[in-house]
């Protein structure tokens, strides 16, 4: 499909493209990534189902964003967006929002311990600054949510965890406190949504913003995907338990036919069978479903 817009940035799944000066317009594809590599076989409704996920929890964050004094980027997304010149084809994978200053730190927040967390945890008993107490494995809950904040890594590169002390160099003591609250803030209640609905949300990156000024004084504003699995780890409340990897809501009938298949890690990526791709297809949209409460159309 082509857009009517410039190509401004490009991730491994998703797309930004510049509408106006102030504008973007950030586009969600069908690909799905495990093992760190894009895989040739999209996953249907995909990139709608993200986007949906995105604009609803924009939506349900709203008053602990406005609690914090910040603001979130979204402007439009669906139908509305055919006004702008998006094609119809587009339309549902595709949000319009505010084009920010965007601040050179990943706010990420933990609740549960897992993957890099569990790694830094076993060799220092910490994450970077932050320390936890003893006995923790894969998949504890942590006695509160942690901010375990990170460098944005270049392209094929692992963001790298950095000490709070990182994140006041990068934006000023008053922005690094304000990151980290709102951060903290945002993540307790997208878990308790999360929980609500019987799915475990253990971590979660956050993108934050400001909008362009002489003074650069603006509030925060919340920008990028929110809370979609592909910005955090979702896991099945009915099965979460600690000590062992858990399964992940939406990728696990992907990573366990890799695995079987031998194919995990092995480049190329292999094409994924057809029964592993309705399967993850239904997992999408059963975390939207499950999340939101509304049926999927
Ligand atoms: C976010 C990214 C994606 C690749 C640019 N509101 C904003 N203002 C300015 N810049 C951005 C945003 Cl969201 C922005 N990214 C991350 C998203 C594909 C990279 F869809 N890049």
């Amino acid at each position: 499909m082509t857009v009517p817009f410039e190509l401004v940035a490009r991730g491994k799944v998703r797309e930004v493209y510049a509408v106006d000066d102030d504008r973007l317009l950030l586009v969600a594809s069908d690909r799905i990534s495990a093992y760190d590599a894009v895989l040739p076989t999209p996953v249907p409704d995909k990139g709608r189902v993200l986007t949906a996920l995105s604009v609803w929890w924009f939506e349900q964050l709203g008053p602990v964003l406005a609690e914090h004094g910040a603001e979130h980027h979204l402007l439009a997304a669906g139908d509305a967006l055919l006004a702008e010149g998006v094609p119809a084809e587009l339309t549902g994978r595709s949000m319009l929002v505010r084009r920010l200053e965007m601040l050179p730190v990943e706010c990420v927040a933990r609740g549960y311990l897992s993957g890099s967390g569990t790694q830094e945890y076993q060799r220092s008993g910490a994450i970077v600054d932050v320390p936890l107490p003893a006995g923790l494995v894969e998949g504890s809950r942590l006695p509160e949510p942690v901010f375990t904040p990170s460098t944005k890594a270049e392209v094929g590169e692992h963001d790298e965890a950095i000490p709070f002390a990182g994140v006041v160099d990068a934006v000023g003591a008053d922005r690094a406190e304000a990151l980290r609250s709102l951060t903290l803030a945002l993540y307790r209640r997208g878990a308790e949504i999360a929980e609500q609905a019987g799915i475990v949300l253990a971590d979660t990156k956050f993108e934050f913003g400001i909008l362009p000024s002489p003074a650069g004084a603006g509030p925060l504003v919340l920008g990028d995907e929110v809370l979609t699995p592909d910005s955090s780890r979702f896991w099945p409340a009915i099965t979460w338990s600690p000590g062992a990897p858990q399964p992940s809501f939406d990728k696990q009938y992907v990573r366990d036919w890799l695995t079987t298949s031998g194919l995990d890690r092995v480049a190329p990526a292999p094409e994924l069978p057809e029964a592993v791709v309705a399967a993850t297809r239904d997992r999408y949209v059963k975390a939207y479903e499950q999340l939101t409460g509304q049926h999927w159309t």
